[in-house]
């Protein structure tokens, strides 16, 4: 099966451009609903702390019949049609890769810092995101090979990364983020509070193999932290327990905005998202790194992914 053309990613970028910001209304809608519901309105998945309210089903199916009447022959991955049992394989064939609500907890909580975010998936590869926070207006796109951009309130699409790359000496210069996630069990949450204390703490100071990193920081979307590392605004950003429909945009953002992506610690760090990487529920992503005398940029994000995962520690994943 021949790969979408860049003739259909453009015509494709239209339209989900146009679906994120339909979903986004109703992402507003749903937020100023939930203000006033009462807490059995908002529902549990795997335990107390991940989130779903109806508005995330709602999202999911005015997305999933939009896509379903523009391109009846696209398979559909999506975060509330998984958990509720559709799980289809992924195919060579065009697939879309969606989360209704990224940041459900934010939402929740009127953290405003959620997101719809609608990745392709073709020929097994993420080709085109969108990521749209309709509470501040900022929409991301990208689309292999094109470059991304942002659109601030609906102003012109500024291109990413927003400034020229900076170099990065190492990981004691970087804001980084991280996420808690929603796997709370003692090993995950024991090995991610090491990993924290490391990245931030101070070696000479009694924190052994401690990098000092300029902060840690967690916006609660992992669409959303893999958009600001597409901007510049943060360094990297680490997760590991989240989903493919979480991060599919995101890669291609940043990946366009010349971000290094890679899986966990044992995957090959090459910068090749595979399907491997897309669904191994792992992701580092490093921002665009300038070159240096006697360094290029890709050799310092390889570099940055070696002290990171020198650094951190491996997470065993949920079920
Ligand atoms: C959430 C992420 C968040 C991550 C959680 C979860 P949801 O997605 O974006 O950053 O830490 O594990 O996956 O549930 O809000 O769509």
């Amino acid at each position: 099966m021949p790969g979408l053309t860049p003739a259909e990613l453009d015509e494709l970028l239209t339209f989900t451009t146009a679906l994120a910001r339909t979903a986004g209304e109703l992402i507003l809608e749903g937020s100023q609903a939930i203000q006033q519901a009462s807490a059995s309105d908002i529902g549990e998945k795997k335990n107390s702390v991940d989130l779903v309210t109806e508005y995330d089903v709602k999202v999911e199916e005015l997305v999933k019949r939009e896509i379903a009447a523009a391109y009846p022959t696209f398979q559909f991955i999506g975060e509330e049609s998984y958990s509720a049992g559709s799980r289809p394989p992924l195919t060579d064939a065009p697939t879309f890769c969606v989360d209704p609500i990224d940041g459900t907890t934010n939402f929740v909580h009127a953290f405003p810092f959620a997101c719809i975010s609608i990745g392709l998936i073709d020929q097994r590869r993420p080709v085109l995101g969108v990521i749209y926070n309709p509470f501040l207006d900022h929409l991301y796109s990208g689309v292999a090979g094109h470059g991304s951009s942002l659109s601030r309130a609906g102003g012109a699409p500024q291109t990413l990364p927003l400034a020229p790359a900076r170099p990065l000496p190492s990981l004691s210069q970087a804001l980084v983020a991280v996420e808690w996630g929603s796997d709370r069990t003692a090993p995950a949450v024991t090995k991610k509070a090491e990993s924290f204390t490391r990245l931030a703490g101070d070696p000479a100071r009694g924190i052994a193999r401690g990098r000092m990193a300029h902060s840690l920081r967690s916006i609660g979307s992992a669409a959303l932290n893999f958009a600001m590392v597409a901007q510049g605004g943060l360094d990297t950003y680490w997760e590991i327990g989240c989903w493919p429909w979480d991060v599919c945009a995101g890669i291609v953002i940043a990946q366009e905005a010349g971000g290094f992506v890679t899986g966990g610690k044992d995957a090959p760090h090459d910068g090749d998202v595979t399907e491997g990487i897309l669904t191994g529920r792992k992701y580092l992503v490093i921002r665009a790194i300038a070159d240096t005398e006697g360094e290029t940029g890709l050799e310092a994000q390889k570099r940055i992914a070696r002290e990171w995962y020198d650094t951190v520690e491996d997470v065993p994943l949920d079920g």
